[in-house]
């Protein structure tokens, strides 16, 4: 490896510097992958084949008796060792109480049967190839939605008592005798987290002392090492979890699976260390997925084009085991509706159901572009039925910003943003009119020529963040979060944020987050909210520690600080698109792509644009390429990144990102969340561009992702409408 040269500059003072760049740029990071422990041995699952099926036998004889092996263990080893907690926000949610590994019936192709030990990797593997499963099938269903024939239709034997887990109901709006102006129904395929490193583990048991030290690919290092203790029957301080490097998360690393307590168990039981790492296909048959819901909603206008009434119903297939915020999708998207617009009356519905498939958990967004989606494929098609141009409906409705923020009927605080102004900076940019009057004339020439729009507004997190920051005698400071980080550059900004109020610079401040013997314990990174709730603790524990020191107080010197926001703060943004779709071939082609995005008060514009940037590539790979098959055994067909499709760098359009903040009323530093919008607002355009590119053609239903197979056929399927 060369070595890196210095830069001359204080790299600090670059505009685009990350202090982790440099480290991970060099391949200087460390993964749980590059964890070496002494003596570690390897672990290697043996999973089920089957969707769903009885177990007759498990044989281990063979593998028990392979090169290397150390271990073979069965569900009757694991007995009393129960299923991750789940996340109980709503009243009716159902808990589960399934084991760790499932004793004689598996719920889901995929599922855990056994573990193998073993001196190397290959060893366990090979192992765990001579382990002999008996499974009985039984009928099985691949993925829950909504039956109008009720819940019987539904009612498998999943061995879980109830198949309906959450629904919920904002809002006690009636709707309107007459018929909609227009209704939508909205797709979501299951798609796949996709992080850099798949999920991983080292289990590390100390006999003599009874504590297990965890390093683990998680983004909520606190709440595993609180349910790695509850499933070891262990004081939470006797537990350490160190998350390293993760390379992304995206929310599908929140939730400790039931893998990670099998192998902590696993590892006291041997009195030593294991090594977990999976493989990408093993992540894609069962680490949580995301999304995975149907919507369907509808929109009523009024003879001023105010949108007087608005409906949403959300079916949400969680799979066979429910990760700890398995029902945060359903219920964010029901509190979304009706996002920024103003609506007299509104119901939204949402509901979950299991299936025997890998579990779904919350994934980049978490229910807001399900939400967002739904309400901007609403108010499109009822700017085409009521013949007025989708923009100017959209500024008709929203609310102004001399309204907010406000509570809303829903109960929903909706914080300070300027959506009209969102709305007219992307228009601006965009050249509406003139791509409008293009496209009118490329009709006229035959071409498919869509153009989209995407609003949307975000809630960021609720609750509190941890902060200590310790002033050393050599002069350096000491910055230990309950965040946590995977790559959004956690370091730089919190170095930042303290070194400001500090008064000193950024690089006098170290920053530790990801391990819970060095930081408080917090919430991690998920929803948004690592800035704004998070930054706040930094900045307030910043400002007290400054003001002791200006008092004059001995080093060293701490201050321990918890932030808890008052309200969730809101991001907001607009999305415009114009594609070409090829009607020949369903080749769809962005033209230009226009985004506008308030986060807020920007603190390190390099670390937004990274984040815009990250989030666009999912939310297009979502909307256009993504998604995970199961054949109609239960089969997974999308097993390996060669039939999954994420989008390569080739697959990205130029971009004309533009921010347009406006500060948080929810926190002191007037920041919003930025990492998930990509998510939420490209899909919603390009969804909205493609409706908008077909119509002409009569294409009335299109569903994600936008493959050119799918155009295709919606255009062939589709019935012209008479001139
Ligand atoms: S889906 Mo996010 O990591 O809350």
């Amino acid at each position: 490896m060369t070595a890196v040269e210095p830069v001359a500059e204080s790299p600090a003072t670059l505009p685009w510097w990350r202090r982790e760049d440099e480290r991970l740029l060099a391949g200087a990071g460390c993964f749980v992958g590059d964890v070496r422990v002494p003596g570690m041995l390897h672990a290697v699952f043996v999973r089920s084949a089957h969707a769903h099926g009885r177990v007759r036998a498990v044989d281990v004889d063979a593998a028990r008796e392979s090169p290397g092996v150390r271990a073979v263990l069965v569900a009757a080893d694991f007995a009393g060792l129960v299923a991750p907690q789940v996340n109980a926000l709503l009243p009716s949610l159902t808990l589960t109480t399934t084991g760790a590994m499932a004793a004689d019936q598996v719920l889901a192709v995929g599922a855990p049967l056994a573990l193998v030990v073993a001196e190397t990797r290959a060893q366990a593997q090979a192992a765990a190839d001579l382990v002999w499963v008996d499974i009985e099938e039984c009928p099985f269903v691949a993925d829950a939605f909504a039956d109008p024939g009720g819940l019987g239709a539904l009612d498998i034997d999943t061995g879980v008592p109830g198949n309906l887990v959450a629904k919920l109901r904002f809002g006690d709006g009636v709707m309107p005798s007459r018929a909609p102006t227009a209704a939508a129904r909205v797709q979501q395929p299951r798609v796949a987290a996709s992080p850099l490193e798949p999920r991983a583990a080292v289990m590390q048991w100390d006999p003599a002392n009874g504590r297990l030290m965890a390093w683990l690919s998680t983004q909520t290092p606190s709440r595993a090492r609180d349910e790695l203790a509850r499933a070891l029957g262990l004081p939470v301080d006797a537990v350490q979890v160190i998350a390293p490097d993760v390379g992304g998360a995206f929310g599908g690393k929140a939730s400790v699976c039931p893998e990670d307590l099998m192998l902590a168990f696993a590892a006291r039981r041997l009195g030593g260390a294991l090594r977990w790492q999976a493989t990408r296909g093993e992540d894609l048959l069962s680490a949580p997925h995301g999304r995975a819901s149907q919507a369907e909603g509808a929109l009523w206008l009024d003879g001023q084009g105010r949108i007087e009434a608005l409906s949403a119903r959300f079916h949400f297939s969680l799979g066979h085991w429910l990760t700890y915020s398995a029902v945060v999708p359903a219920r964010n998207a029901a509190r979304i509706v009706p996002g920024p617009y103003q609506v007299a009356q509104c119901t939204a519905h949402a509901e979950a159901r299991l299936s025997n498939a890998a579990a779904v958990g919350i994934y980049r967004g978490a229910g807001r572009p399900e939400a967002a989606i739904l309400v901007e494929r609403l108010v499109d098609a009822a700017a085409r039925e009521a013949g007025i141009d989708p923009l100017d409906l959209r500024r008709r409705n929203v609310w102004p910003a001399d309204a907010l923020p406000r509570t809303l009927p829903n109960g929903q605080w909706l914080d300070h943003c300027d959506l009209p102004g969102l709305l007219d900076h992307a228009a601006e940019l965009f050249d509406y009119a003139a791509q409008r009057a293009a496209q009118a004339a490329r009709r006229a020439r035959g071409e498919h020529m869509g153009i989209g729009i995407g609003l949307y507004v975000e809630p960021c997190g609720q609750g509190h963040e941890s902060v200590q920051i310790t002033a050393l005698a050599d002069g350096r400071y000491r910055l230990a979060t309950g965040a946590t980080a995977q790559g959004q550059g956690r370091e730089t900004s919190f170095a930042q944020i303290a070194a400001e109020a500090l008064r000193c610079a950024p690089d006098q401040v170290e920053v530790l987050h990801g391990n819970t013997a060095l930081c408080p314990p917090g919430v991690g990174a998920l929803a948004s909210r690592s800035t704004a709730i998070g930054g706040s603790a930094v900045l307030a524990a910043a400002r007290a520690l400054r003001a002791r020191l200006d008092a004059g107080e001995s080093l060293p010197c701490r201050v321990d600080h918890v932030h808890t926001a008052e309200h969730e703060a809101w991001a907001s943004g607009c999305v415009m698109v114009a594609v070409l779709v090829d009607s020949s071939t369903g080749e769809l082609r962005i033209e230009r792509l226009v985004w506008v995005d308030d986060a807020g008060h920007v603190l390190n514009p390099a670390l937004v644009q990274g984040q815009l940037m990250g989030g666009l590539a999912q939310g297009l790979g979502q909307a256009l390429m993504e998604r995970l098959v199961y054949d109609d055994n239960g089969q997974l067909l999308t097993g390996s990144l060669m039939d999954y499709a994420l989008p390569r760098a080739a697959d990205m359009p130029a971009v004309h990102l533009a921010s347009h903040p406006t500060p948080s009323a929810a926190n002191p530093l007037g920041a919003k969340g930025v990492g998930e919008a990509g998510c939420i607002g490209v899909p919603a355009a390009l969804l909205n561009a493609a409706y908008d590119a077909l119509a002409p053609l009569g294409v009335h239903q299109l569903d994600f992702p936008l493959t050119a197979g799918r155009l295709w056929q919606a255009v062939q399927d589709a019935n012209p409408p008479s001139k």
